[in-house]
């Protein structure tokens, strides 16, 4: 079971080999403190692209040294971020991290028919948090991507981290699809989606996981929350991943669990041709390494 975020390296590939990491636009503190770092234990091999004098100046009161990283330099925020992710299309590396640039920047340029990263799929959130008063690490998605997804894309949104919790040696997460109430209520369309998903595990049309729901947040992930409302569920208080019914509710959840709950977290957008780590500006140094650690540890397997 995972309990640590840090129990991730034992998925890393060889690391006298790391994978390329793009950091675009790459003049932002903390992400050059996470990529150095990084670096320096052979995680990932760093290229920077982004205004060249403003990153060696924050480098340089950090202390910190970018002696042999690979440099673009590019002043301009949409022509950076532009020039990284081509070069991920391009396959000169093999993961992308947003550096200080607005979220649907970013995602707008990944999503570029031309050069972008499409596969085909729909691309998502996914976002692994480390909780104290919880027995292991905790899957929230989609957080930062789809807005108001669809049934359908629900299913993609759930297939997309199930494949990474398979990836990381969870053959069957346990998904619980949240609503305000454990029941089903006409008038809450999550409450809806929700049954009609779990049903769809059952029989079999959702694979890889185990599926219930609707589920309130308490009963998901405290089984004497469940057991005071009565419910039986496989899922509830041991839930390996909730899924959000929109991002409004996923994102007041990540910053309530990263700002009240001092939660430990990692993040990325699934589905793309690379893995793709995507923090909030707002996030730590250590949220940011962790979330390189985490492409890294899914992008080869
Ligand atoms: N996966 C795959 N393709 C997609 C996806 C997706 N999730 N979203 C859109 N597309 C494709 C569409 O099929 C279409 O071909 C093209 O991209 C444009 O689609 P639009 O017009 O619906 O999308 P955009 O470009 O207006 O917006 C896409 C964003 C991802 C930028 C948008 O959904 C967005 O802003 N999301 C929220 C990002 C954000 O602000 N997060 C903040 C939290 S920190």
């Amino acid at each position: 079971m995972l309990k640590k975020l840090d129990d991730l390296r034992q998925f890393l590939p060889d690391t006298k080999n790391p994978q390329k990491l793009v950091l675009v636009p790459s003049e932002d503190a903390h992400s050059i403190g996470a990529v150095a770092r990084a670096a320096e234990e052979g995680i990932i091999e760093p290229i920077l692209v982004g205004d060249r004098e403003k990153t060696e100046g924050l480098a340089e009161v950090m202390k910190i040294s970018l002696k042999g990283f690979r440099f673009y330099d590019e002043k301009d925020n949409i022509k950076a971020v532009r020039l990284g992710v081509k070069l991920i299309h391009d396959g000169e590396a093999e993961v992308l991290m947003k550096g200080k640039v607005g979220t649907s920047i970013l995602l707008k340029a990944v999503l570029d028919k031309e050069y972008g990263l499409r596969t085909g799929k729909l691309l998502s959130h996914f976002a692994l948090f480390e909780v104290e008063t919880y027995h292991k690490l905790i899957g929230v998605t989609d957080v930062a991507m789809n807005i108001a997804p669809t049934l359908d894309e629900k299913i993609a949104i759930l297939n997309n981290s199930v494949e990474i919790f398979n990836k990381l040696n969870v053959p069957e997460p346990k998904v619980a699809v949240l609503g305000a109430v454990e029941q089903v209520n006409t008038s809450m369309s999550a409450t809806l989606d929700a049954a009609l998903l779990s049903k769809m595990n059952q029989r079999g049309q959702i694979r890889n996981c185990i599926v219930d729901g609707p589920l309130a947040f308490d009963n998901a992930i405290s089984l004497e929350s469940a057991r005071h409302k009565e419910i039986k569920s496989e899922v509830a208080g041991d839930t390996d991943l909730l899924l959000m019914p929109d991002i409004e509710v996923g994102n007041v959840l990540y910053k309530s669990l990263v700002f009240f709950a001092k939660a430990k977290v990692a993040s990325m957008i699934v589905g793309a041709a690379a893995p793709i780590v995507l923090t909030s500006r707002s996030d730590s140094e250590q949220a940011k390494f962790d979330s390189i650690l985490l492409a890294a540890a899914t992008a080869s397997r």
